[in-house]
Parts: C-alpha cells; sequence; structure tokens
C-alpha cells in the first residue's frame, strides 16, 4: 500500500501525552514495533503512521495536512487558534475529546494581591506561556494589562519579581501551592483531543478514518462501562433496575426450582460505584460482580 493510503497522526513524541496516546491506539488493537528517536512509528497490521513530535508544532501539522490526525491538549490547539499565526480555525476540527492530559488555563496570584475578579488584573504583569489565550481574555474583560511571555517555569515569576500575578496550566494545583499562588479565575479547562486536517481527505483515507475512529469509539464506551450481574429475588427487579446507571435492555433469567429467584446480566453505561453496590445489597442482590469491558461495538 502506498504511504498516501496511510493515515498520518501527528503525536507528542514525550511529555503527559505521549504515552496515553499510544496506549489509545493499542487499545484500538494496532501493533508498533517501538523504535526510540525515530520520527515515524508505523502500524504492521493498520495502515497508520504516527509521527512523533513536540506538541506545540502539532495543530499547524494537522492544519498544513503534513498528518491527517493530531492528538493534542486543547490549550495548545486554542493558543494556535488564537495566535492566527500557523492555524486559523477552519484548518482543523476537533474530533473527540478524549478523557486524558485534563488540566485547566488559570490565572493564580500570591494572596497579598487580593484578587477578586478579573478586573482586580488591569495595570498588572501578567507571566504566561499562553500569550494569545490571555490576550482574548484581558480584552473579553475590557483589561489592559502587560503580558509577560515565558516558555517554562512560569510560577517563579511573581517571586523573582517578573511579574505581578501568572496564567498558567494547573491540573493537581500542588505546584502553585508549592509558590504560594492562589489559583483564581479559569480561562478554560483542557484535555487531550484528537483533531484532524480541514483538508480534503482521499476515499481511501476517509474509510481508515472512519475505522479507526469507530475503534476509539468503542475504546472510550468500553473505559466508562461495567458488565454487572447479580442474583436477586423477582420481587426486587424493578427496585434493582432503578439503581442501576444507564442499565439498557438487562437479561433476566429465572434461576432455582421455584421460580422466585432471578439472575440479572447487563451493561451499565457508567461506572458502578460501591454506594450503588451498597444499595443493590439492600434492596436484595447478592453475588454481584461488576466486570470490566474491554470493547464494545454498538
Ligand atoms: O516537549 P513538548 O513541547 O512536546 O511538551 P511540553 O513540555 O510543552 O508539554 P507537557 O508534556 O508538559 O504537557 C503536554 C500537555 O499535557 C499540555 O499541553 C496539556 O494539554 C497537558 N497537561 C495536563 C499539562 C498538565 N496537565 C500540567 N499540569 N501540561 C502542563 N502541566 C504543568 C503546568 O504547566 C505547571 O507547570 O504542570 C504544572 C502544574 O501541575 P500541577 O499538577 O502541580 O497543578
Ligand atoms: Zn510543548
Amino acid at each position: 500500500m502506498s504511504t498516501t493510503q496511510r493515515l498520518r497522526i501527528a503525536i507528542q513524541k514525550s511529555g503527559r501525552l505521549a504515552e496515553k496516546s499510544i496506549s489509545l491506539f493499542m487499545k484500538c488493537g494496532l501493533d508498533f514495533e517501538l523504535h526510540k528517536n525515530q520520527l515515524f512509528q508505523s502500524s504492521a497490521n493498520f495502515p497508520i503512521d504516527l509521527m512523533l513530535v513536540r506538541d506545540d508544532d502539532i495543530p499547524s501539522y494537522v492544519a498544513d495536512g503534513v498528518c491527517d490526525l493530531g492528538i493534542v491538549g486543547e490549550n495548545v490547539l486554542k493558543e494556535n487558534i488564537f495566535s492566527r499565526k500557523d492555524v486559523s480555525p477552519g484548518c482543523i476540527e476537533i474530533l473527540s475529546r478524549l478523557n486524558f492530559g485534563y488540566c485547566r488555563l488559570a490565572i493564580a496570584a500570591p494572596p497579598t494581591l487580593n484578587y477578586k475578579n478579573p478586573q482586580s488584573l488591569q495595570g498588572l504583569k501578567i507571566a504566561t506561556s499562553y500569550p494569545s489565550c490571555l490576550k482574548a481574555f484581558l480584552a473579553e474583560n475590557n483589561v489592559t494589562a502587560e503580558i509577560i511571555e515565558l516558555s517554562g517555569s512560569v510560577e517563579i515569576a511573581p517571586v523573582l519579581s517578573i511579574a505581578d500575578v501568572i496564567c498558567d496550566l494547573v491540573s493537581t494545583g500542588s505546584t502553585l501551592r508549592s509558590n504560594g499562588l492562589i489559583e483564581t479565575t479559569t480561562l478554560f479547562e483542557s484535555q487531550a483531543c484528537l483533531v484532524r486536517t480541514g483538508k480534503i481527505l482521499s476515499p481511501e483515507k476517509m474509510i481508515l478514518l472512519e475505522r479507526l475512529f469507530q475503534r476509539i469509539r468503542g475504546v472510550q464506551t468500553a473505559s466508562r462501562s461495567k458488565y454487572i450481574m447479580m442474583n436477586a429475588p423477582k420481587e426486587a427487579l424493578p427496585q434493582i433496575l432503578s439503581l442501576l446507571p444507564g442499565m439498557e435492555e438487562p437479561s433476566i433469567m429465572p434461576i432455582g426450582t421455584d421460580g422466585k429467584k432471578i439472575a440479572i446480566h447487563a451493561v451499565a453505561s457508567e461506572d458502578v460505584f460501591w454506594e450503588t453496590i451498597e444499595n443493590l445489597k439492600k434492596a436484595g442482590a447478592n453475588a454481584i460482580l461488576v466486570l470490566p469491558i474491554e470493547k464494545v461495538i454498538a
């Protein structure tokens, strides 16, 4: 098969999204012989080549059609779109949010600043690696402030008196806490997303994209679904069904000889929490089993 009929997907080479991006494709059944320091990693059992690059470059590779797809944080995508240097909105499309790489872009300030709302930023110096997102946020709030662009270690800017406050990515919040900063307004929430180029793809590539996307959806549905089995008295069935989240068309089978007990098997489309299991037990269920699901194809 010629390379033009293989899908090329840009993913982060190393960093927070790298491992989970590869693992998503592996869960989709794709095999890769991973060669370190090689730009392209080809799948032996699906016509896909992964291109391993810095995350900041992914939006422009996808927008230009160098790659057909990419996995990138929404934060990086937004910064590229707001800056309009390499990427304009129609050149790239989010196909799916991938439920990893969660973070938020937020303003953080020293407690002495007494930050109340975005207007508190008027006339201040703000350090950030996201100047275009910050510029758009300040304009939206009619605030004039000086943006100090830094490529890393933004959190130390206030202590070095380079800036009064910062605008940075936050995940657990521990970096801010250890630098004596308080998280305030969130500009936006972010997670890793699958993006596709706005360029027209050949019919062969569209078929590959649809096959891959179906597998990704299957992996995502499976990761939040559980297979649940239990036994219960027949009369407890209505209450049991009301307790189970997103349970569709359960299989109900009589067990024993007196017709008083049933076995219930079902797929729950949401996680099954311990509280739910305790409530099922109170409703009369026993021998409750909750199993992970590997693949779901509707
Ligand atoms: O080398 P390359 O350019 O590819 O990678 P990078 O160093 O620019 O990015 P990397 O690997 O650090 O992050 C990749 C992506 O992960 C980001 O673009 C986000 O989409 C996502 N992500 C999720 C995060 C975080 N969580 C995160 N916590 N990116 C960065 N951080 C940093 C943040 O900047 C701050 O310094 O972690 C610190 C805060 O973390 P907490 O947990 O202490 O709040
Ligand atoms: Zn980067």
